[in-house]
């Protein structure tokens, strides 16, 4: 096993390309060379069920991978593609080496580095047991290299985002003016939390009519996936870069302008808000990041979209993007089993069926299931808020997220959900746990006004279910939070409170607990 330099007399390379590397700028594809290498595509049940996929997602992975080879091989590529339900498909990506090398024994490997570490660790092992030529080529689709993340984090007692934003605002150039940040200011998200109102234009995703390739790929995930989580159809995602393209400009277009405002509402019925929708598309590689931000950069020096939409917009990819995936490589194998809250309750059911009758986390979960999509502050201050106050093992509920979202990767998704909506991390990825009651929710969305539970309500059974669960996470976990000093104030209100006010709250919860 080698990594960066492929083997130049080599009598060919086979180029495994996994199914979120469907990039026609791929570094092994540029390294290859299709007059002597062949690429090596595979659908196989190891990828498709180390967590029970939604299956939009598995529909998603699986066409585009089939547009992709299409579009190799029209570019010259010899591509063997491996169908799920071949005969003789074996079931996972190294035996499916194994067998396109049984043909060609003397050719070596090339890839892109996989971008989960499960995945990368099985490849390099099972290259080094085989003694077969693998090289793993860095993914420059990502703005920081992982040598720049590692220095940056260097000797660095706290690892802020806001920090390492400013270090890709400058690598890339994207809203500088010189050394200066355009606007004067590196962030202006105090402008952006403005609650939405039901009238106001949203123009939801861009949708594509699935063609005969899809139509094939969602009979197969109904035939084999019955089982999983999600509403198959109707199935709207783009599974090619042209339309996923097509969909960037639709966002930059019609809801750009919108996004920076409303980028933390939510309403009922209305689950795609200004939001881009293009996370799926940018974690397969249909799109590439840098592109999707200077598009956005246009925008807003074509006057298209105020800087406030735009620079928070670029935040999310060059920032939080790049910077979650940089914990992730610095902090594997062991970040996926942080527990620094020893939180062990179980997953509740209603996170697959979205039967609650609390109507945020139906609304979430519900829209969850529909389209294998939620917006940020769903999947953050609504589900991961209510799992982190609930107690429940992060584990269980990083396997959730895992499973569930269309653009879900465990690099991205991982740091997520451990890290910023857990706090299992112990704060090395975010500075206090976000912890709301539903106060939070109910200056951000109107699904209070319809829910069956009171928000104004602190205890008893009509009250929302947030509010004595915030107070009793923060009572149960004193030791390992009061010394926070951004938890100085609630923790300074609890102790106001008199024991009997306490005992109510701490009541309440266990209540509503014990009928989890
Ligand atoms: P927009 O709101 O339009 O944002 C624009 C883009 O910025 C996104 O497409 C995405 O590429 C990027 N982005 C925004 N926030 C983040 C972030 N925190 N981390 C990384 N990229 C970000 N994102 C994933 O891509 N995959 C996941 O599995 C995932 N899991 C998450 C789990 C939790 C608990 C939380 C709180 C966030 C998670 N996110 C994840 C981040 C974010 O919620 C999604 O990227 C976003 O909701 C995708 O929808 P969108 O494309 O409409 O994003
Ligand atoms: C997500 C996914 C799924 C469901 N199926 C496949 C597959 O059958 N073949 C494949 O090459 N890739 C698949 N993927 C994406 C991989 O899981 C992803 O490449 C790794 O998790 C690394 O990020
Ligand atoms: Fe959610 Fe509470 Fe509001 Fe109901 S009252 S929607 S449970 S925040």
């Amino acid at each position: 096993m080698s990594d960066q330099t492929p083997s130049q007399a080599s009598p060919g390379n086979i180029i495994l390309i996994l199914g979120d590397q469907l990039s026609p700028d791929l570094p092994s594809l540029k390294q290859g060379n299709p007059e002597r290498d062949r690429v090596l595509m595979a659908e196989v049940a190891d990828e498709a069920c180390y967590v029970p996929h939604h299956k939009k997602k598995l529909a998603f992975v699986f066409a585009a991978m089939r547009h992709f080879a299409d579009e190799l091989r029209e570019n010259g590529w010899t591509v063997t593609y491996v169908r799920l339900d071949d005969s003789d498909n074996s079931g996972s990506l190294p035996t499916e080496l194994d067998r396109v090398l049984s043909e060609t024994p003397d050719c070596s490997v090339l890839m892109t580095e996989p971008a989960e570490y499960r995945l990368r660790t099985a490849l390099t092992s099972w290259a080094e047991q085989r003694e077969i030529d693998l090289t793993l080529l860095e993914d420059s689709r990502f703005i920081a290299t992982h040598a720049e993340f590692q220095e940056w984090a260097k000797g660095r007692k706290q690892l802020r985002m806001e920090y390492f934003y400013r270090e890709m605002r400058r690598k890339t150039g994207l809203l500088m003016q010189g050394d200066e940040p355009e606007g004067g200011q590196w962030n202006f998200d105090a402008e952006n939390r403005k609650p939405a109102q039901d009238d106001m234009f949203m123009p939801g995703p861009f949708e594509v009519e699935p063609d005969a390739i899809t139509k094939e790929v969602l009979a197969l995930v109904a035939d084999r996936f019955s089982e999983n989580f999600g509403t198959l159809e109707p199935f709207w995602f783009a599974t090619t870069r042209a339309d996923a393209l097509r969909a960037l400009d639709h966002f930059v277009d019609r809801a750009l302008a919108s996004f920076g405002d409303y980028q933390d509402a939510m309403l009922e019925g209305r689950p795609f808000l200004y939001h881009s929708v293009l996370a799926q598309y940018i974690n397969a590689g249909l799109l590439n990041p840098l592109e999707v931000c200077r598009r956005v950069e246009r925008a807003y020096y074509d006057g298209d979209a105020p800087l406030n939409a735009v620079e928070g917009y670029i935040r999310q990819i060059i920032g939080w993007r790049e910077y979650v995936r940089g914990i992730y490589w610095l902090r594997m194998p062991d970040y996926t089993k942080q527990n620094f809250l020893d939180a062990s309750r179980e997953l509740p059911d209603f996170y697959w069926t979205g039967e609650t009758d609390m109507a945020c986390m139906a609304a979430a979960i519900g829209q969850t299931r529909d389209e294998a999509y939620a917006h940020h502050i769903q999947r953050l201050m609504v589900t991961g808020n209510f799992a982190m106050l609930a107690g429940v093992d992060p584990h269980q509920v990083h396997e959730w997220y895992l499973a569930v979202y269309a653009d879900a990767y465990e690099w991205v998704e991982a740091p997520n959900v451990i890290g910023m909506s857990q706090f299992a991390d112990g704060g090395l990825l975010g500075s206090k746990p976000y912890a709301a009651s539903g106060n939070y929710i109910n200056k951000m969305s109107n699904h209070c006004a319809t829910c069956s539970y009171d928000v104004k309500k602190k205890t008893g059974p009509k009250a929302c279910p947030f509010n004595s669960l915030y107070w009793d996470f923060l009572h149960r976990n004193k030791e390992k939070l009061r010394g926070n000093p951004r938890l100085a104030q609630p923790y300074s209100t609890w102790g106001r409170m008199s024991d009997d006010r306490q005992q109510e709250y701490l009541d309440s919860a266990a209540t509503f607990l014990k009928r989890l």
